[in-house]
């Protein structure tokens, strides 16, 4: 405690006597001491903010560890970020499963309207063909799901049409409400000043092919920083999560109830699922794809699983950041700040990320292998697998990045398989690969070796390649994964703070 008077000497007081002046002090030395008293009052002073700044800092815990999810958009980047939290916080995360439910519903009659298109374009076709055989046929091909080189082998499929019968057209027609469902489900979704996003309103659908072609494409987007699950934790009963039926009138889901019937006869149809080779569609291959289980997810009792809530597709717009406290016993019981960042929309936005590159722990980078076939819905000029290369070149040789680890998903290795069981030929769009075996092991090793020469190339100094085949639709193998990569991260970061000190 400082001496606040030292004049006076208390008898008995030995610290007062060694801190009181000397009885005889010049004006000088009075000068100097009171000088070197202010000096020393300095110090204590920072010593203790110091000390209050490194309590307040332990209270807090040690440094968050940052794991940034890039890829190209369709990638599951959004889908590993659910994977995280089922981890981590999986009270939370079912505590969301209600709100999931419209997007599960807007997932489906979205493949519906895909089939209804579908089913457009067939009428279109035989409409001209018989009015004018010589009509040429249109070949726009909505290339989302059609083979990038593969417009002719589709103009060739498109002419065996298998024609449709007035009982497929009489379907069409029953099924026609959902597509106000879709537009009523849009508009909770996106209502007006919820900020930037890209409505996908359904054109007035005359049918033709560039109606369609846009219909496809665009794709609702939800900004990531509109609380989009509020607005459908309130159409809930209150005891939804216990199988409660939804209440309120206006919920969409009755519709797709009422409709569920005709929606699985039209998918089942061997002629619909015909028309829908011929058109070279997968529906089965989109993001989103109920249509197997439409009776389960059109029931008015309907909570989404944790699987449904996986596959639900939502596509986000801007950068989202999402926390969690890791508490394990490999951290010796201390926890840990874990902050994922979801990097929203489409490559026009790859420069948003930049200001979150520098600091990351790791990035964890997403290329879905199934996009082998498939082009770009933003540019149908660009194959999207060749558009993963190109992304993960530009990350690996990125001096800001040199440093951090990078973690690579070569993703929706399930797709990969089916397409390739289903006999689409990987050479025929990855030509280097040639006539090489057209089965999973060799032509997954093949893409490993790819993106793998690459970060040895293009790394500014050498690092490790960490590269997992993953399908993160698959909570089980994803959270064994992940859970390797959370550890290890935190380690390598413990790793680092005992080396600088
Ligand atoms: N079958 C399958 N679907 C996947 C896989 N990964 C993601 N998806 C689905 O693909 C769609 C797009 O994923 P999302 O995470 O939204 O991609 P993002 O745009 O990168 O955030 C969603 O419907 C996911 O359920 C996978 O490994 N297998
Ligand atoms: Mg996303």
């Amino acid at each position: 405690m400082p001496v606040k008077n030292s004049k006076i000497v208390t008898e008995g007081d030995p610290l007062a006597w060694v801190m009181a002046p000397p009885p005889n002090e010049s004006e000088e030395q009075r000068q100097a001491r009171i000088a070197a008293e202010a000096e020393a009052k300095r110090i204590s002073d920072a010593i203790d903010e110091e000390l209050q700044r490194q309590a307040k800092a332990q209270k807090r815990g040690p440094k968050p560890v940052k794991i940034l999810l890039l890829g190209q958009s369709e990638s599951g980047k959004s889908t590993t970020l659910k994977n995280f939290q089922l981890l981590n916080t999986p009270k939370a995360f079912r505590a969301e499963r209600a709100s999931w439910r419209a997007v599960v519903h807007l997932n489906v009659v979205r493949s519906i309207r895909v089939i209804l298109d579908a089913m457009a374009e067939a009428q279109a076709y035989h409409a001209s063909t018989y009015s004018s055989p010589n009509t040429p046929i249109r070949t726009h091909a909505p290339d989302l799901f059609h083979a990038a080189s593969g417009s002719s082998l589709a103009r060739d499929a498109r002419a065996q049409h298998p024609p449709l019968t007035a009982e497929h057209l009489k379907l069409k027609l029953r099924l026609s409400p959902l597509l106000q469902v879709e537009e009523a489900l849009i508009r909770k979704l996106t209502p007006v000043g919820s900020g930037e996003v890209e409505a996908t309103q359904r054109t007035s659908g005359t049918g033709s092919h560039a109606d369609r072609a846009r219909a496809l494409d665009r794709e609702i987007a939800v900004n990531s920083q509109f609380a989009w699950k509020g607005v459908f934790h309130r159409m809930m009963g209150r005891n939804s999560s216990d199988g409660e039926e939804f209440n309120d009138p206006d919920d969409p889901g009755h519709v797709l109830h009422a409709c569920a019937e005709d929606m699985i006869t039209l998918w089942n149809d061997p002629t619909i699922k015909a028309l829908l080779r011929a058109q070279g569609i997968r529906i089965e291959d989109m993001p989103g794809f109920f249509l197997d289980s439409i009776a389960r997810v059109t029931h008015p009792k309907y909570i989404p699983t944790d699987d449904d809530i996986l596959r639900a597709r939502l596509k986000t717009l801007g950068v989202s950041e999402h926390r969690f406290t890791i508490k394990e016993g490999f951290t010796g019981g201390i926890s840990r700040d874990l902050r994922i960042y979801d990097v929203g929309g489409h490559r026009s936005l790859a420069a948003a990320w930049a200001p979150f590159f520098d600091d990351m722990n790791a990035i964890l980078f997403l290329a879905p292998l199934s996009g082998f076939d498939q082009v770009l819905a933003e540019d149908e000029s660009v194959n999207r697998l060749e558009d993963s290369v190109l992304l993960w070149k530009s990350i690996c040789s990125n001096p800001l990045l040199g440093k951090t680890n990078l973690i690579l998903f070569l993703n929706k290795i399930d797709i990969f398989r089916a397409k390739l069981e289903a006999g689409i030929q990987f050479g025929q769009y990855i030509i280097s690969y040639g006539n090489r075996p057209n089965d999973y092991d060799n032509t997954s090793a093949y893409m490993r070796r790819k993106f793998g020469q690459i970060h040895r190339e293009y790394s500014p100094q050498a690092r490790t390649f960490y590269c997992h085949f993953t399908s993160v639709t698959d909570t089980k193998s994803t959270s064994t994964v992940l859970l390797d990569i959370q550890e290890s991260i935190i380690y390598q970061n413990f790793k680092s703070v005992s080396l600088t000190g």
